[in-house]
């Protein structure tokens, strides 16, 4: 049952279950929506890298903080293009475009509209992450062929202002409205490992579930601890709490595509296991997130070939 009114409360109880009662309950209902052995494959490039002038304290693109990213203007189409169809050839369904900005300028979203296009004609599904949007710009994406828009609401609302102080939690809502309104489809999810309470994850994932819609793609990032940044040297958070909040994610919100995102190259392939087993069916594939790496593509594969694990087949493809 697809439910919009979860309280705190009850979002918190899941958490306290007994480790095999969460996973079991998180694990049937992964079974009674998804094919339990298909995992979304996307893959990420970062259009524009770095000089951010947000403060958001786990990003080594912001200008705030002290690491080696260096500022770079927005990347040209036709590299964008080479990069989409080396992600397609190695076997992503999803091309995902980041780029380090506040919001997008009028000409930044007529270049962007024009990688979607071309993107898309490549057979590949498009998202992009570009921060606040107006409605009009949402709605240009959209014309552009824009399937996700990426825009995570990172924490819980009371916690936010402890990470972030250049936008509010308010303005992340106000932004996933815009797209939805627009038409595209919703990726909105956080960040697990920044020094937040576990009644801080409860009330993230009970603000994304009683959403009016569900997003259909739910990233949980692993904090990627990165020199330089205001978050670095948090105390690493606990495996089995990390899979836990996969569960939780997968039981208030059943039918969203629940990713396994950043942090996995800290993660052993048991506690990754884990998370497949708790209702991830979703990853990021290839060496890169934006700035910081990811596992090996050839680990990745090794991994599902272990598992039993198919990379999810687009309908038309
Ligand atoms: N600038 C846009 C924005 O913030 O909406 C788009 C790009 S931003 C890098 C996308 C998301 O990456 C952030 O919302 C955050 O959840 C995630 N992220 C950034 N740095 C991270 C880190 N060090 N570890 C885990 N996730 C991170
Ligand atoms: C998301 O939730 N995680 C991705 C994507 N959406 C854009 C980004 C992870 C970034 C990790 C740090 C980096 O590589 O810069
Ligand atoms: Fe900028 Fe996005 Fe990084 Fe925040 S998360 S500093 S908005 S690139």
């Amino acid at each position: 049952m697809i439910r919009h009114d979860w309280s705190v409360e009850e979002v918190i109880a899941l958490f306290h279950l007994p480790f095999n009662d969460l996973v079991f309950k998180a694990q049937s209902i992964h079974r009674a929506n998804f094919d339990p052995n298909a995992v979304q494959i996307s893959t990420l490039l970062s259009i524009k890298t770095g000089g951010c002038p947000e403060d958001c304290g786990y990003c080594p693109q912001s200008a705030h903080a002290d690491t080696d990213v260096k500022a770079e203007k927005l990347m040209d189409t036709a590299l964008v293009l080479a990069e989409a169809r080396k992600a397609k050839a190695a076997g992503a369904s999803r091309f995902c475009m980041g780029a380090a900005w506040r919001s997008p300028k009028e000409r930044d979203i007529e270049k962007v509209s024009e990688m979607i296009r071309e993107v898309k004609a490549l057979g590949l599904e498009t998202c992009a992450t570009l921060g606040m949007l107006q409605a009009d710009q949402a709605r240009t994406l959209k014309e552009a062929g824009l399937d996700y828009y990426n825009h995570n609401i990172d924490t819980s609302e009371s916690f936010y202002s402890e990470i972030i102080t250049t936008r509010t939690f308010q303005n992340r809502l106000d932004t996933l409205e815009m797209v939805r309104a627009a038409g595209i489809n919703v990726c909105c999810g956080g960040i697990v490992g920044m020094g937040e309470k576990v009644e801080d994850r409860a009330d993230m994932l009970r603000t994304l579930a009683n959403l009016p819609e569900h997003p259909e793609s739910v990233p949980i990032n692993l904090l990627v601890q990165v020199k330089g940044t205001a978050l670095d040297g948090m105390a690493r958070v606990e495996p089995l709490d990390f899979v836990r909040t996969i569960a939780v994610a997968r039981i208030v919100m059943p039918e969203s595509f629940v990713r396994l995102s950043a942090g996995r190259e800290e993660m052993s392939e048991e506690m990754q296991a884990l998370c497949f087993l708790s209702g991830a069916n979703s990853i990021f594939y290839g060496e890169k997130l934006l700035t910081t790496s990811n596992p090996d593509t050839h680990e990745d594969r090794r991994l599902f070939d272990r598992l039993g694990l198919k990379p999810l087949q687009l309908e038309a493809a």
